[in-house]
């Protein structure tokens, strides 16, 4: 039958006469029947990527992709006066993630189907995704965030695991999301939900009654940095996703006839930061159940597991204190006792213990004694594990460590949020790219192509128009479509520092209140929720917030300079946002972000990055060369010297420096206290000339003068085309297709 007979025949009317709605389950359902028709990939190891996050976002468009029949579909839906693009709408986000990690996770099993390896994702069927933001009062408010419908992606298996607490069981359901691979087979992404679960513990907000663990453990995806109370049911989580994880290998394991003595050749076990970490004692406990003494079941699982770190932030990192565990999971304790006894045995060595003094356990130090490979995910990332944060393991292990640089699925973040740059790119250089990333370095030979770069320009106007339609449509926030377009996008953390770009609009209102003003008009656009718990992030929102209001009605300077806080910043913003976008901002304290991928992102896009040498940001400069990056800040290792010799204090600047003293004061000038709250303002203010943590002040100026000197450089339409040109021409590195053949080829040797 053909693919519109499929569809009509689902939607038992024809596709004129049906409404987007009902084509949108019409296509769900085609989909899934699609995917069931094909291949799944085999082989007799198999990778589990256990993550408590996949922020998978919307699924439809990039599975017609990846099915290869999303021109057709659009097509068929045309000619019969409906539009692709407005099913799309319909479908609700799976924002089962807080930001990078969940959405590498996503890519990652995207580029794992892509190249038919036989990787499974495993991780939790939360009912509702990182919450919804909205602004009240130029606050952020948080909403519930549902996302399962009657008919959605998941698929009941009927597998189900009894899982033991301390003093109950659950029982659980595992539930499967096909992943069709790019022009390939179909993998699986697996999550368990917990048969007890009761939506009727939610309200309107994201508040719960966090004691009844039977109805509430898959809940709610936790927001990060979130608070006390919370903790004891994210360590319920984590336990129930690698106990079930741990059972659902063991049974595939024992379905194949391997024997479970023989699990690190048939097995690998991704961990995805410290949230899976558990599933370390916990399949030594599982083996030990089925009669394998403790010392070579903990041999066996350590050949087995490998854990890939994300973060550097000390604060970040999981310590998890023995009485939790001993409340939540007492099975577990005797044996995370055993793996520390015998590590204390062999190296005497407390910054090493897994059980520190303060009876914490730390899920890093067990990763790392009990797994066999430690991986950073970008270059100067590993570098900074090897050399200071994780010294003394590398010492011991130097074997173990490895460098994954992160990458990104380019079906999402190329071919279909910008198909008009993808066809374009089709068009010069062919299709291979679509399947060999590295083949966009053939544009190079178009660097000073003036009907190329034109083209490049246009295509960029029409994504702006795009992106203020929609921001209009659906935020009723109106940006000029002929402005430049400098964007920062990410999660609100201080490290990031939003606060420095907001200084910098600060800098940029006064120069045009003075009458200084730029040739062509700035939007300044950002998006960022903070989590819940974090008063300083949420201030910075305000602070933003405030900042819109103020500009965006004042006569004088509106003409010349917007700001828009956008709300809601999700997957499917980000597809919006990411096409139109002049310059990306990637300005976080060096040292501090492991890697970002939204960096990478903006590059393939066309975007020019305005950045400190911190994570990616680095390999981004190697790639483009210093004519195609804008890079400021001090280096990382000055900043990590300033941390040592606590070197760092703000007041010298906000003293010494009359530009620093005016920006700063004016967080809590009339203007903005008129329109803000002046306990948020108050206690920003504060915290910058006080404390400022992430140096803020010390990158400041650099930072307002590389960017003016950017806004200068746009003017040249031809030679900022050309760098257009350069960043999309080698971003090629960063497909995650790339990254995934180098996890297979040193780790996984699927
Ligand atoms: C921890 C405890 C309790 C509740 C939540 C959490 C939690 C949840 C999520 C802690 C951290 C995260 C997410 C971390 C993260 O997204 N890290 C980012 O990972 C990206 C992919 O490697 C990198 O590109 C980013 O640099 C890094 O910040």
């Amino acid at each position: 039958m053909d693919l519109k007979s499929r569809i009509e025949q689902r939607l038992g009317t024809t596709i004129d006469r049906a409404d987007d709605r009902a084509l949108y389950y019409a296509l769900l359902g085609l989909v899934k029947e699609m995917c069931h028709e094909k291949e799944t990939v085999k082989g007799s190891r198999k990778l589990y990527y256990i993550s408590a996050e996949f922020l998978i976002g919307k699924l439809l468009s990039n599975n017609l992709i990846n099915l290869g029949i999303y021109d057709e579909v659009k097509s068929i839906l045309s000619q019969n006066g409906k539009s692709i693009e407005a099913v799309e709408e319909i479908e609700p986000e799976p924002s089962l993630g807080n930001g990078g990690l969940g959405r590498l996770a996503a890519c990652f099993i995207d580029s794992m189907a892509t190249l038919g390896l036989n990787g499974e994702g495993v991780g939790l069927n939360y009912h509702y995704g990182l919450f919804k933001q909205c602004f009240r009062d130029n606050k952020q408010r948080e909403e519930k965030n549902p996302w399962i419908e009657k008919e959605s992606w998941l698929t009941n298996t009927g597998v189900h695991f009894n899982v033991q607490f301390k003093d109950f069981s659950v029982q659980s359901t595992l539930y499967d999301i096909d992943v069709p691979g790019y022009d390939n087979g179909v993998n699986k992404l697996h999550l368990f939900d917990v048969d007890t679960l009761d939506e009727s513990l939610v309200g309107d907000g994201i508040d719960f009654d966090k004691r009844n663990i039977q109805k509430n453990l898959t809940l709610f995806l936790y927001p990060d940095d979130s608070d006390k109370a919370g903790q004891l049911l994210r360590i319920y989580q984590q336990y129930f996703m690698v106990s079930n994880a741990a059972r659902l290998i063991i049974k595939e394991m024992d379905d194949k006839g391997y024997d479970i003595r023989t699990l690190a050749e048939h097995v690998v076990i991704q961990i995805n930061d410290t949230h899976p970490s558990m599933v370390i004692p916990e399949m030594i406990r599982l083996l030990m159940e089925r009669g394998v003494g403790f010392d070579e079941a903990a041999d066996i699982v350590s050949r087995t597991c490998a854990y890939t770190n994300h973060t550097i932030l000390a604060e970040a990192l999981e310590k998890w204190p023995v009485s939790y565990l001993e409340e939540v999971v007492p099975h577990l304790l005797p044996i995370i006792r055993r793996l520390d006894e015998k590590v204390r045995g062999k190296y005497n060595d407390e910054r090493l213990a897994i059980i520190d003094s303060q009876n914490r356990v730390h899920m890093a130090h067990m990763d790392i004694h009990y797994g066999f490979s430690v991986n950073g995910v970008a270059a100067l990332h590993t570098d900074i594990l090897k050399n200071s944060e994780l010294k003394q393991f590398y010492d011991i292990y130097p074997w173990k460590f490895n460098n994954k640089t992160n990458g990104i699925t380019f079906r999402r973040w190329l071919m279909h949020c910008n198909p008009e740059l993808s066809d374009y790119i089709t068009q010069l250089i062919g299709g291979e790219w679509k399947k060999d990333a590295s083949k966009l370095s053939e544009l190079l030979k178009y660097k000073d192509d003036e009907n190329v770069l034109k083209r490049l320009i246009e295509i960029k106007s029409a994504r702006k128009a795009e992106l203020s339609d929609y921001l209009k449509r659906t935020q009723g926030i109106s940006i000029p479509a002929d402005s430049i377009y400098d964007i920062q996008v990410k999660r609100l953390h201080e490290y990031k520092r939003q606060q420095m770009n907001a200084l910098y609009v600060i800098y940029k209102y006064k120069e045009i209140k003075a009458g200084r003003l730029p040739k062509t008009p700035v939007t300044m656009i950002f998006g960022a929720k903070a989590a819940p718990a974090y008063t300083i992030a949420k201030d910075i929102i305000h602070l933003i917030l405030c900042l819109e209001k103020l500009i965006n009605n004042d006569p004088q300077v509106s003409p010349y300079l917007k700001v828009v806080m956008a709300e809601n910043y999700n997957v499917t913003l980000a597809e919006h946002l990411i096409p139109a976008c002049d310059i990306s901002e990637q300005i976080s304290l060096a040292s501090k972000e492991a890697s970002g991928t939204g960096n990478m992102k903006f590059m393939l896009n066309g975007a020019v990055t305005l950045g400190t040498m911190d994570g990616a940001n680095v390999e981004i400069h190697d790639l483009v060369g210093d004519d195609n990056i804008y890079i400021f800040g001090k280096s990382s290792n000055e900043v990590i010297n300033l941390y040592n010799t606590r070197g760092y204090h703000p007041t010298d600047y906000y003293d010494k420096d009359e530009t620093i003293t005016e920006l700063v004061d004016f967080i809590i000038s009339k203007d903005m206290i008129r329109i803000g709250d002046p306990e948020n303002l108050c206690r920003l203010y504060k915290e910058m000339i006080n404390k400022d943590w992430f140096m803020t002040l010390l990158d400041i100026k650099e930072y307002i003068a590389v960017k003016e000197r950017m806004l200068n450089d746009y003017e040249d339409r031809m030679a900022w085309a050309s760098k257009m040109l350069v960043n999309t021409a080698k971003a090629g590195f960063f497909s995650s297709d790339r990254t995934i053949d180098e996890y297979n080829r040193d780790i996984w040797k699927l």
